[in-house]
């Protein structure tokens, strides 16, 4: 049987996934879990392909309530559960020059974060949002604090960087590299 989405956490109102305005690069996707593995590599020590079940069953769980705010001007506010980007870094080792991490998803989309926001804000990758299966099932990355362009659905590939310039798919069409929900919507 489907779950149902909760609408509410702990007192407080939740959003729906149904009010998130479907506008992905290529549409909505659907992954084969079977085959699926979310690759770890670049500048690390020991790089890994897990299955979806090695990420959820190998790593400690987290819940929290977070806003994605669309540029375009909408935001829903979502009860995610995941496992924190750090957790997985820890089994990987990354190497002392990696300062930035890209990201990459199964429809060729991809975006990048300093490691140090990644690690000092506990950014989790989600598996289930309002205790419901993910619209970017099997993992969206939960990028508290920045543009919903920075929220990459459909997790393929995490890449240890020192490249803090790579511009991902909406960065190299001119929207700020930082995507700080608090600063500029485009490159200054
Ligand atoms: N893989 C992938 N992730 C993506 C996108 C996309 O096109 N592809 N769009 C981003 C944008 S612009 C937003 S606002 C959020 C939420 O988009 P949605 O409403 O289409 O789910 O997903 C982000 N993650
Ligand atoms: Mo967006």
């Amino acid at each position: 049987m489907e779950k149902i989405e909760i609408k509410e956490y702990q007192g407080e109102k939740l959003g729906s996934s149904n009010d998130f305005r479907e506008n992905s690069i290529k549409g909505p996707q659907h992954v084969d879990i079977k085959n699926y593995r979310l690759e770890i590599g670049g500048l690390v020590t020991k790089p890994h392909q897990y299955t979806y079940d090695e990420v959820i069953k190998n790593h400690k769980p987290y819940k929290k309530v977070t806003t994605l705010h669309c540029v375009e001007g909408w935001s829903v506010k979502i009860l995610w559960e995941g496992i924190l980007v750090k957790d997985l870094l820890n089994d990987v080792e990354p190497d002392p020059k990696a300062n930035t991490v890209i990201f990459y998803a199964y429809d060729g989309y991809s975006t990048s974060m300093p490691l140090d926001y990644i690690i000092n804000k506990n950014i989790m990758i989600a598996y289930n949002m309002n205790d419901a299966p993910e619209r970017g099932f099997p993992f969206e990355l939960v990028a508290e604090d920045k543009w919903g362009y920075k929220w990459i659905k459909w997790l393929t590939k995490i890449e240890l960087s020192d490249n803090p310039n790579y511009r991902g798919y909406w960065e190299q069409r001119g929207y700020n590299q930082k995507g700080n929900v608090e600063g500029p919507i485009f490159e200054e």
